[in-house]
């Protein structure tokens, strides 16, 4: 028995993946417009009401930094992920969150000297520079694996979303970058579908290549 327990673990596992959420779901589109009506892109848009599992792909992200802005500016992934903060320009950066519990900091550094940042708690977090205050930048921490971020149409397509009721939620530095804004209920069944979102808030404008629109909030 013991000679074959490892090839039918590792078969089980196979399986195991092949028969994952695919099965069960559906994909679900959602567009976003704001109460003007105007398409809302670069939004984060997530579901509540799912049961907390596994961290989804990638359990791995980089917020790069490049001409002195962060890049992404906005980046969203599920709680238990670990990021990477690399520094891509020839000027030290000194990053760093006083959002808590997500609170870090990365002291004056080049390269990619420190070691990876694990995002545990649902929430969002602020970056900033101690060197550059013009640097500005998000990471919108969710606990759950369903969420996107629109489009140049306002429009995001979760895959594998299980039949069932959730709360739909939204998050733009352009409409309030200091919460996350609920966008009604959506409930899913077996079959695709769409469903228009509406926030009855207007788009703030572009902030300008990292502006200091928004640096009251840290
Ligand atoms: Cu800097």
């Amino acid at each position: 028995m013991e000679r074959t327990a490892g090839p039918i673990v590792i078969l089980a596992l196979v399986l195991g993946l092949a028969a994952g959420p695919g099965v069960c779901g559906t994909t679900v589109t959602l567009t976003l417009h704001d109460a003007s009506g105007a398409a809302v892109p670069g939004a984060v848009i997530y579901l509540d009401g799912v049961a907390r599992g596994p961290v989804k792909a990638p359990t791995r992200v980089v917020v790069d930094q490049r001409d002195k802005l962060f890049v992404p500016q906005v980046t969203v992934v599920q709680t238990g992920t670990d990021i990477s903060f690399p520094n891509s320009d020839s000027v030290s950066h000194h990053v760093y969150s006083f959002a808590q519990p997500n609170a870090f900091e990365l002291p004056l550094y080049k390269g990619g000297i420190h070691p990876l940042v694990r995002f545990d708690h649902a929430g969002i977090v602020t970056l900033g520079c101690n060197i550059h205050d013009s640097m500005i930048g998000y990471i919108v921490v969710v606990d759950t694996p369903h969420f996107g971020t629109t489009d140049a149409n306002g429009s995001v397509s979760l895959p594998d979303v299980a039949p069932g009721g959730y709360q739909v939620q939204v998050w733009s530095p352009r409409l309030d970058p200091s919460k996350t804004i609920a966008g009604g209920a959506l409930n899913v069944d077996t079959a695709p579908q769409s469903q228009l979102i509406g926030v009855a808030r207007k788009l703030r404008p572009e902030p300008a290549g990292g502006s200091s629109l928004l640096a009251g909030d840290y």
